[in-house]
């Protein structure tokens, strides 16, 4: 692998992810200008940027969405997948990792955002995708940098190793030595950096910075360990060689640094992909593609786009895609591609077929999800992997402004979970409210932004209801009475019935001990129904649960009864009854699973008791070095914001997951806050 700096090496597809805010939309577009796809640089801050063009993304100044730009770099074709950096929007970068080459991690010397460094390289080390880290920033970075290694490795599994050093002029860094080519530069802005001679202090410093860099190739390569030993210098090309390897097979993480906005850096670390990075026969085989006549295609994302309709972000893995392939998706139907396109962006062009190792969008893929593996083959392949969208931590009732939008919300949302399996939307019956899963405030924002810009769905957000439930402490006999004589039929039904409490999670149970017929048998199905109808609305407002109710006494009148007669005696009967029977409030309490660092542990524990939470006790988390689970049980209307808090509380990190329980009594000021609500509501 010789650094000549021609060698044609195919397309690649290369991941730009890292914690939120690190510099990776604006290192995309340092790449975009530095290989000449675009005329000038664009900032975030100006909203300027092909990563960023999205409205959603230029308006909150940050990626909500992975974005995809191809460019040529000596020859190949590089697509970069710009990843969105905060959490809320992680599982765009997790769908579509599978499919790349390798990924370049832009990070910052910054103690806060070790904790989310460590979760994207953890995604990255699970997925086996090789990774280089950036430090980006370094124009703004002094001789601290020095401890980069000591403050990033605990983010790593795998050995860092600086691959660069930055050079100094005073405090303030102006160039860097590549430690494999050693060779000092010097950075200019916006210009490639330019050679200097290596010598003095620099020289010195560049010694002992490369012999520990060979010291860690050599921890997987003998024959370099006894050349050190020995004092023999290493060939370059056989450092670049053990470079490249131990980044495939995942043993080192190099780390380059420059900056974003300066465009410094940057060739190196294109040069660095180049050279070092694997190509698409490394990521078919990682994910098992059998490569033969027809192609496979691995989706990374779905998009819905204002003028091209949908597109399916992906990545040929093997084969050639025609223009117009019909694509075989996993459950075994065909769609007809409507087109080839070349992204940048939010623009797409039509281009010609797509190659292995090509990343491009395919037009009109009705039935195709992000995840999907598709052929040109007749017959569906087996997912290559399966990457589940993680669960949502916060929700929000969703409601057109307008009546007449409400089928157009439904269209809508099923365009957006689409595009996004993160956000989960679930129709409660109960309530008849929309409820939007989602994981966070900006995520479900950006949900009803996207709604409203483009499906031009209008929409108003709510805080979803909480299931309470009533329940009683007190039997009690009731007789419900139905009699009306209204001109000539009138309407007789008229019941007693015994209602008890029932043990907590026993539900409703329905009874009859009639004898010699007083309520006769075709008439008692529709007193059940008439308690059924009463129950689903309690004294307190709410379903009432966990009652057995049996019919023992009635009477009947041979003309004037009626089905619906006997439904509204039982109703009633319930009505009567339930308010004397002590009413009370049930409220849910879910098991609630807290991962955090473990430094966060106390505060943690705090945040779920000061939500009277019951806390159960917590535990080293498994396989997550520093990590803790904390579990207990916890009210669901104090589940509601928790993510708010449990970030904040975690640098970002933070999560939880819940499942119901069981129900329990609320009594006191807070029940009869929650009752005066319902009433007001209603
Ligand atoms: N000083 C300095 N600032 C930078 C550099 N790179 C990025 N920034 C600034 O950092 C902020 C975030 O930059 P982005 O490119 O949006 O970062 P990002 O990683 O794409 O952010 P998300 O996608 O939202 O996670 C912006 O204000 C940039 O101008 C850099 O090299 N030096
Ligand atoms: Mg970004």
């Amino acid at each position: 692998m010789a650094q000549n700096g021609n060698s044609q090496r195919g397309p690649r597809c290369i991941a730009l992810v890292g914690p939120f805010q690190s510099g990776k939309t604006t290192l995309l577009e340092g790449i975009l200008a530095r290989t000449g796809a675009i005329q000038r640089q664009g900032t975030v801050d100006a909203g300027t940027t092909v990563g960023d063009a999205g409205k959603e993304s230029r308006h909150h100044r940050m990626s909500v969405e992975l974005s995809v730009a191809s460019t040529d770099f000596m020859g190949d074709i590089y697509t970069f997948i710009d990843c969105p950096g905060s959490v809320e929007f992680v599982h765009d970068m997790r769908a579509a990792l599978p499919a790349v080459d390798a990924a370049v991690v832009v990070c910052e010397m910054d103690e806060k955002k070790v904790p989310q460094l460590q979760l994207i390289l953890r995604e990255l080390e699970e997925q086996k995708i090789p990774r280089f880290l950036f430090l980006n920033k370094i124009d703004k970075a002094d001789a601290g940098v020095h401890d980069a290694l000591t403050l990033l490795q605990p983010a790593s599994r795998s050995k860092l190793l600086l691959r660069q050093i930055p050079t100094f002029s005073g405090e303030i860094i102006t160039g860097f030595v590549d430690l494999a080519l050693e060779r000092a530069f010097v950075y200019k802005e916006h210009a490639a950096s330019e050679v200097i001679p290596l010598e003095g202090d620099a020289l010195d410093r560049e010694k002992t910075a490369r012999f520990s860099m060979l010291e860690t190739l050599a921890d997987h390569d003998d024959e370099l360990m006894e050349q050190l030993l020995e004092d023999i210098q290493p060939p370059r090309d056989k450092v670049f060689d053990d470079l490249a390897k131990e980044l495939r097979e995942g043993l080192v993480c190099p780390v380059l640094m420059g900056s974003a906005t300066r465009t410094n850096g940057v060739l190196r670390l294109l040069k660095a992909l180049r050279h070092e990075s694997p190509g698409v026969a490394e990521a078919a085989k990682r994910l098992g593609v059998k490569s033969g006549a027809d192609a496979i295609v691995y989706v990374m994302k779905t998009l819905h786009t204002a003028h091209g309709g949908k597109m399916s972000i992906a990545r040929v893995l093997s084969g050639t895609v025609p223009e117009g392939a019909q694509l075989t998706g996993p459950s075994g139907n065909a769609d007809r591609a409507s087109g080839v396109f070349k992204m940048f962006g939010q623009s797409s062009e039509k281009r010609g077929p797509a190659q292995a190792g090509e990343t491009v969008a395919l037009g009109k893929l009705d039935r195709a999800k992000t995840g999907d593996t598709l052929t040109t083959a007749k017959q569906a392949t087996a997912p290559l992997v399966a990457v589940p969208p993680p669960p949502p931590v916060l929700a929000a009732g969703l409601a057109a402004k307008e009546r007449k939008d409400d089928v157009k919300l439904g269209q809508a949302l099923n365009k957006l979970v689409e595009e996004d399996p993160s956000l989960v939307i679930v129709h409660n019956p109960e309530t008849h409210e929309v409820i939007a899963h989602g994981q966070g405030e900006m995520h479900l924002r950006v949900a009803t932004e996207r709604l409203a810009d483009r499906f031009g769905v209008a929409v108003a957000s709510h805080p979803p209801q909480v299931g309470y439930r009533e329940t009683i402490r007190k039997p009690i006999t009731q007789r419900g009475r139905h009699k009306k004589q209204s001109g000539g039929h009138g309407q007789f039904g008229d019941v007693v019935v015994d209602i008890k409490p029932l043990p907590r999670g026993s539900g409703f149970k329905f009874d009859e001990k009639i004898t010699g017929g007083v309520v006769p048998r075709n008439y008692i199905p529709s007193v059940e129904e008439g308690v059924i109808t009463a129950l689903k609305h309690g004294p307190l407002g709410f379903p009432v649960v966990d009652v057995a109710v049996t019919l023992i006494d009635g009477s009947y009148h041979t003309v004037d009864s009626s089905d619906m007669a006997f439904q509204l005696a039982g109703r009633l009967a319930i009505n009567e009854g339930l308010p004397q029977c002590s009413p009370v409030l049930l409220e849910p309490i879910h098991h609630v699973e807290v991962v955090c660092p473990n430094d966060a542990t106390a505060k943690i524990n705090a945040i779920i008791s000061g939500r009277r939470g019951q806390l159960l006790g917590f535990d080293t988390r498994e396989e997550w070095n520093g990590w803790d689970v904390v579990r207990a049980l916890m009210p669901e209307s104090e589940i509601g914001d928790l993510i708010i808090e449990v970030r904040s509380a975690t640098a970002g990190v933070g999560s939880f997951t819940f499942k119901f329980d069981h129900m329990q009594e609320l009594t006191g000021k807070p029940a009869d806050q929650i009752v005066a609500a319902r009433r007001a509501a209603e």
